[in-house]
């Protein structure tokens, strides 16, 4: 049978086959290998009904189209970046890396911008400007759940997890995108209120919303994995910079001090945003100066 891994405990795992979740374990071979079994993988597996503990065993996992270490999840499509303005007050080039290593990992980004009742219209709409010729960007809020429909819209058909600084609304507004029906079909259990009062994240759960959807509750991915990339490359994973890579006078231009740079060119003329090239200058900076550590 195929199914999705939606839980891993202590080396057991919770297969969904798209209607309900069975508790299992690797089969032998696999752990032997020291392979691993991502939370998100597609996995061939058996019900068996001989063990009394177990109800399935995993043969192989048939499909990892990415993955991220930190936290360990499999097969995400979308990473929703999600940031308020205040309390906690952005940090723009945190929220830029994130969506940068988004892109390294082929996942799509979407900004959603928290607690949209803390700041005034003109805050927010200067806010989405940066990002709206790039990503689609929502606004929600958590107090009153208002703008949820509009990410459920966006995420659906797709594996997409929160991901963005603490304290900006992530379980909040899990918390409405799941209601309490959700969370206890996901994981085969009859919730009530007292199971999970408030939603908390101590490890990482899949819940399948159906119709081919599934959140990835996450407790982390406060940066994503940006080792092993070279410092010219990440001007790769700035999708408005992609454009005007190859219009510069060098093809390896690292749009820093080189001379007729288009993106410099596309900075003065406001085409490209000045917060957005401070933070593809950060983060050049640090990915050279992890290289030196290394060297
Ligand atoms: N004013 C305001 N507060 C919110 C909103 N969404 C969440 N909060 C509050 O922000 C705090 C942190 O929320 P939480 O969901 O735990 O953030 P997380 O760390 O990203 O999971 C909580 O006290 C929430 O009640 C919102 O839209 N507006
Ligand atoms: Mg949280
Ligand atoms: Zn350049």
């Amino acid at each position: 049978m195929i199914g999705r891994v939606v839980k891993g405990i202590g080396g057991f795992y919770f297969v969904h086959d798209g209607e309900h979740a069975v508790m299992g374990k690797a089969r032998g071979n696999l752990k032997r290998n020291k392979e691993l079994i991502y939370v998100g993988d597609i996995v061939d597996y058996d019900i068996d009904a001989n063990d009394s503990d177990d109800e399935c065993v995993i043969n192989r996992v048939i499909e990892r189209r990415n993955f991220l270490t930190r936290p360990p999840v499999s097969n995400l499509d979308m990473l929703v970046v999600v940031f308020s303005l205040r309390h906690p007050a952005v940090n723009y080039p945190v929220i830029d890396k994130l969506l940068a290593g988004a892109e390294k990992n082929g996942i799509k980004p979407v900004i959603c911008v928290s607690k949209p009742d803390l700041v005034s219209s003109d805050e927010l709409a200067e806010c989405r400007g940066i990002y709206r010729d790039i990503y689609p960007v929502l606004s929600v809020n958590g107090n009153t759940g208002e703008g949820t429909e509009e990410l459920l819209e966006m995420i659906r058909g797709r594996s997409a997890a929160l991901a963005g600084p603490s304290g900006v609304g992530k379980s909040t507004i899990t918390n409405h995108i799941l209601g309490d029906s959700v969370a206890a079909v996901a994981t085969g259990e009859i919730s009530g209120k007292t199971r999970r009062g408030r939603h908390t994240t101590r490890h990482v759960e899949v819940f399948p919303l159906g119709g081919g959807t599934y959140l990835y509750d996450t407790p982390g991915f406060t940066s994503l994995d940006m080792d092993e990339i070279e410092a010219v490359r990440i001007r790769e994973l700035l999708p408005e910079f992609r454009e005007l890579n190859h219009r510069c006078r060098y093809a390896d231009c690292m749009h820093i001090n080189e001379p007729e740079c288009a993106v410099k060119e596309a900075l003065a003329a406001g085409r490209i945003n000045r917060s957005r090239y401070d933070s593809y200058i950060m983060m050049t900076e640090e990915v050279k100066a992890w290289q030196k550590q290394r060297r």
